[in-house]
Formats: C-alpha cells, structure tokens, sequence
C-alpha cells in the first residue's frame, strides 16, 4: 500500500503559505515544533504556494515570498540533511490528488469551515475564489499523499485536520484502505497567539491593517521592539493568565512570554507580581529579540547565495515526488482510471 510501513520511522508532513512576513505565531505555534520533531519523524516541509493563490495576490510577491519562506524554515533550525523541504507546486500530485478527492468530498463539509467563513467574510461576495473553498481539501491531498502520521500546526487549524481524517476515512471506505489517517499535533504553548493590536483577532502574516499587528521574524530588534512596547493592554494592573476576554491583551503577552522562556505559569506570575504592564512589554521584548536574533543571523548566512535555495528546494521536490507519485499510483488504480500503456 503505502512505503510508510512498520519498522520505519513515522512521518509528519507541514506547511506554511508564502503570503506574506511569516511572524512569531508562525514560529512559535508551527515551525519551533517542526524543528524539534525533525529528529523524531521522518518529516515533509512544503511551501504552500497553491495555497496562497486562494486570495487575491501579486505574482511577483508569490515567488519572492515562496524563497523566503524557504530559506526561514532553515534560519529555523530545519536541517535540509534530516527533512524534505520543497514548494508544493514543484510536485503536481498535489493538485491531482485535490481534484480526485473533490469527487468524494462533500460540499457541506466544505461550507463549514471557519476559515472559508472568515476569509469569504473579507472580500466582495463576487470575487471569493472557487479555490478559497477548496482549500481544505488540498491542505487534505498534501496530507495523505506522504500518508502523514502526524501534522505539526497551530490551533487554528484543527478544524482542516479534522476534515481531512474525513476525507481520508471515506476514501478508505469507499475504495480500500489506502491512506494513513493523520493526527494533529499541537503545542502545549502558543497555538493561538493574537494580535498585538487587537488580541481578539489570530495574529496572521496576511493581516496588514496596522504595522503594529504582529512581530515578524525578519524585523530589525528595535521594530520588534517598539511593537510589544505598543500592544493592546487594559487599565487594569493585575499581570495574571486569565479567559476574561477584556484581559486578553495581557494574557496574550504572557502566553507568548510562556512559549519562549518554557516557565511554569506560575513562576511567570510570581516574576510579575507587584509590577507594571510596562515591565511585562519589557521582558516579553527582550525574550521576542533574543528568539530572532539567531534567527536572523542564519537566514542571512543562507540567502547569501541565492543558488543554494533553489538547488535544496530542486533536491526537495525530488525526494517528495517519489513518495507523493506513489500513493497517486495507488489512489489512480484503486478509484478505477484506466492505466495508460506506455
Ligand atoms: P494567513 O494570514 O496567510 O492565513 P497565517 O499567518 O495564518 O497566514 P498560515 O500559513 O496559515 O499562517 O499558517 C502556518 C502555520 O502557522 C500553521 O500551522 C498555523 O496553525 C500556524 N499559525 C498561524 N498563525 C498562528 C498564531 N497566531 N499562533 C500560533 N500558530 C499560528
Ligand atoms: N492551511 C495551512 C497551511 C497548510 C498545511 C498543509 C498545514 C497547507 N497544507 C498541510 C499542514 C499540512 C495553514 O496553516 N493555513
């Protein structure tokens, strides 16, 4: 069935969408988690291009974005040795696994997503794309076609996870069982980290409403700086974890402060108990700064040479094509299509 079989190490497949400045949340909620795991799995790195055309955007950008990312999933700490890092269009399984499983998939499912919810709310009725719709299910095609075992994200995408051990289960009971059905993996701490200015909002790289919305990894320390400086709070003082949606400002600081120090949350409240929500912006500042700073230094060391990118992502998306077009084989036979004799 699948070359994912007992005795190998299990996989985990992730991806981020190249559709703007990837952000702390980014780091924290996903690829942090990638690279710690990359040593426990056999792991898959894509570039989800085809994702990011699902919205109106700049085909300039779209290639620009689709390097960068690239090259930040390194500065991250994944290792090209150990994981497959490709762009997901590079490999065309991906988008002929999504139309086959469009047969099979129903369009109530779709309808239900809160993020094609939330994303068609944004836009003009007339202009939310076919593919804004469809997203899922190629989230879904990328998933099962490396018959993933796990599937390292953040909070927000659980409800795309579950949709895809739907697809994956009816697959398997309309036509054998073929593919792997993927858990999600979570972090314990900064699944869901909110917007600096405005904390009832997800922070998201494609939110570009204000400059003060979210950290990117790629902003200079004093940016990064003067951004937690000027985050959303309250008038209150108390500096507690707390589900009181009026407190969420200071609650979404010491969760971010909670995700990069690892601290116990109540070390963390006996660190601030008496003091200020200036002195809390401070530490959480100085913890955003020290995470990038590495960070940074090694995006610069890679994009050096523009070269090495694209021959890694070439290597990547060589490696993924065998695993990927094998399962294609299998789901092309299994669904009933006439081999081509060759
Ligand atoms: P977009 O705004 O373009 O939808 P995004 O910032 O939400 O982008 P994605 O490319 O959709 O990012 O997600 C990449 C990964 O980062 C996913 O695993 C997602 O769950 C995770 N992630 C995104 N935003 C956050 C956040 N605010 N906190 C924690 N994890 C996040
Ligand atoms: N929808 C995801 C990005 C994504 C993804 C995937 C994540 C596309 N394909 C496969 C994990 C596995 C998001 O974070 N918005």
């Amino acid at each position: 069935m699948s070359d994912n079989s007992v005795g190998k190490r299990k996989r985990v497949l992730s991806g981020v969408q190249p559709s703007g400045n990837l952000t702390v949340g980014n780091y924290v909620g996903a690829l942090r988690q990638w690279a710690r795991e990359q040593y426990n799995f056999e792991s898959f790195f894509c570039v989800v291009d085809l994702h990011a055309i699902t919205v109106p955007y700049d085909p300039l950008a779209l290639r620009e974005k689709t390097r960068e990312v690239a090259a930040l999933y390194l500065a991250c700490g994944i290792d090209p040795e150990v994981s497959t890092v490709f762009v997901q269009s590079h490999v065309s399984a991906h988008a002929e696994l999504t139309w086959l499983l469009n047969g099979i998939t129903p369009l109530g499912w779709l309808n239900r997503m809160t993020q094609f919810k939330d994303k068609s709310a944004k836009q003009q009725v007339d202009s939310v794309s076919m593919g804004l719709l469809d997203y899922p299910v190629l989230m879904a095609a990328d998933i099962l076609l490396y018959q993933a075992d796990a599937v390292p994200v953040g909070e927000d995408q659980k409800q795309h996870l579950e949709l895809t051990r739907d697809i994956a289960q009816r697959f398997n009971h309309l036509f054998g069982d073929t593919f792997t059905i993927p858990d999600p993996m979570i972090p314990p701490t900064g699944a869901r980290i909110m917007g600096l200015d405005n904390p009832t909002a997800k922070m998201s790289k494609s939110e570009t409403g204000s400059e003060y919305h979210a950290v990117y990894l790629l902003d200079p320390p004093n940016r990064a700086r003067k951004k937690v400086m000027r985050a959303v709070t309250d008038s209150g003082r108390e500096i507690r974890f707390s589900r009181d949606p009026e407190r969420a400002g200071v609650n979404n600081l010491l969760e971010l402060y909670e995700a990069l120090t690892a601290q116990s949350r109540e070390d963390i409240e006996q660190q601030f108990d008496g003091k200020g929500y200036g002195d809390l912006k401070k530490a959480v500042a100085e913890a955003v700064v020290d995470m990038l700073g590495p960070i940074q230094q090694r995006y610069e060391d890679l994009t050096r040479d523009s070269s090495y990118i694209d021959n890694l992502l070439a290597r990547g998306a060589e490696r993924a094509n065998e695993v990927a077009s094998a399962t294609l084989k299998t789901v092309r036979e299994r669904m009933g299509f006439l081999e081509p004799l060759r």
